[in-house]
């Protein structure tokens, strides 16, 4: 039996729970239940914080999971990746307030950004040859230059709705991000297999959904 690791709620949940039963895969789902199996392929669902899912993973308490790039290559994680799942699309942007004036990334040389993805950001700002001070918080990022926190934000982005009612402007792309299936480096050769099955059915998910 192959374990699989999805969020349990948020975002990341239905796509992937639909990927599943596209699949042809059968389970019961209930919102209090934290793993389930499913009844027609031997493939057991954990449901888990997606910021747990990478490290599940590497640590093989999961076989498999499915999380969003920004996550994954925060942690460290990529080199997990088996496939881009198409879902979940978003970007990683950095924003200021709408009345800042903002000519090029080297304006940010020396200010304060707040945002929950410190390394990626970092990543960033060293090869933009940017220095700047990152303030790491676990949510609600966007409030942080209206409190007097931070004068720019660097956070997940995807119709521009949020920054906007919060008085933001996006002015760079950091990262662009998607859902993305990754697998545990150390799988059995039984789980290895059941993985390709998995695989095989996702690719005809794919292949009809364009
Ligand atoms: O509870 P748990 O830790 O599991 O969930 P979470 O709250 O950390 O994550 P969740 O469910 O918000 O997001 C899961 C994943 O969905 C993210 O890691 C991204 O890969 C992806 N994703 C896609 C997004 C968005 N779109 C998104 N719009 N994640 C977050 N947002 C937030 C963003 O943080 C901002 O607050 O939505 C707001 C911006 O949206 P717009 O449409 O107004 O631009
Ligand atoms: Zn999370």
């Amino acid at each position: 039996m192959l374990r699989l690791a999805i969020q349990k709620s948020g975002r990341l949940s239905d796509d992937s729970l639909n990927l599943i039963r596209e699949c042809g895969i059968s389970f019961i789902s209930s919102s209090l239940k934290l793993k389930t199996e499913c009844t027609n392929f031997p493939l057991e669902i954990l449901f888990l914080r997606d910021d747990d899912i990478p490290g599940y993973v590497a640590d093989g308490v999961a076989d498999i999971g499915i999380v969003g790039e920004n996550v994954l290559v925060e942690e460290g994680k990529q080199s997990l990746t088996v496939e881009k799942l198409g879902f979940s699309k978003c970007r990683l942007s950095l924003a200021v307030p709408k009345s800042a004036e903002y000519n090029s990334i080297a304006d940010l040389n020396g200010k304060n950004i707040a945002t929950s993805y410190p390394n990626l950001l970092q990543a960033y700002l060293d090869e933009q040859g940017v220095q700047a001070n990152i303030h790491t918080i676990s949510g609600s990022v966007e409030i942080a230059p209206s409190i007097g926190l931070a004068e720019a934000i660097c956070d997940i982005v995807s119709s521009g709705s949020t920054l906007i009612s919060n008085g933001l402007k996006e002015v760079e792309r950091v990262f662009k991000s998607e859902a993305a299936l990754i697998a545990s480096e150390q799988l059995s050769d039984e789980k290895q297999q059941i993985l390709e099955k998995l695989l095989f059915r996702i690719h005809a998910v794919q292949r009809a959904r364009k």
